[in-house]
């Protein structure tokens, strides 16, 4: 039988633990010998999204690219797993309808937690004013009200996260 797509949705700020989250399910999932494609936020910034910046505009349009390729997958029966900030609720809803089969995983931590994991020193910067327009500094990020899965990563083990999305995928047949 042909697989099932779906495209799971990992959205929240940065350092929020979405990569982290993603690369745990993304190996349960590959082991289970699923077809399985990653379209993560720096990653595709770099080719997809080269020509973007972080003005709305921009973050805008890198959702809206990012979506249709999802939606093109996740119709082939892909299991697309999106990390992306995406800190505009209207975006996320716009691609939650254009590809129907989404599932978004809210990766929820303080801003200051994320400020004090710090994994690449951007907050530092951003509150330095050497990166402007930073998520959650002096950029906006409209949390999710009703995520399928909520994933607070400041008080659960990674373990813990990824089961809640693996359960949520199982419970509603996509793997
Ligand atoms: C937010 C920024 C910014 C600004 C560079 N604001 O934690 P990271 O480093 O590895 O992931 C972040 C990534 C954000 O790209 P996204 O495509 O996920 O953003 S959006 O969905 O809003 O389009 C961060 C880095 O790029 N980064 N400048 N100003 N994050």
């Amino acid at each position: 039988m042909k697989q099932r797509g779906a495209t799971v949705w990992f959205t929240g700020l940065s350092g929020a633990g979405k990569t982290t989250i993603r690369m745990a399910v993304e190996k349960v999932l590959r082991d289970r010998g699923l077809n399985v494609e990653v379209l993560d936020g720096d990653i595709v910034r770099q080719y997809l999204t080269r020509d973007l910046g972080f003005s709305k505009a921009d973050r805008d349009e890198n959702i809206r690219r990012i979506g249709f390729v999802s939606h093109l997958l996740t119709r082939n029966g892909v299991i697309v797993l999106v990390s992306a900030i995406s800190p505009y609720a209207a975006m996320r809803q716009e691609v939650r309808e254009q590809i129907g089969d989404f599932v978004e995983v809210y990766a929820n931590a303080p801003l200051s937690v994320c400020e004090s994991r710090d994994v690449k020193g951007l907050y530092k910067k951003a509150r330095a004013g050497e990166i402007k327009q930073f998520t959650g500094i002096d950029d906006p990020y409209e949390a999710p009200t009703n995520p399928e899965v909520e994933c607070r990563t400041d008080l659960e083990a990674l373990e813990e996260s990824a089961a809640k999305v693996l359960a949520y995928l199982e419970s509603k047949g996509y793997i």
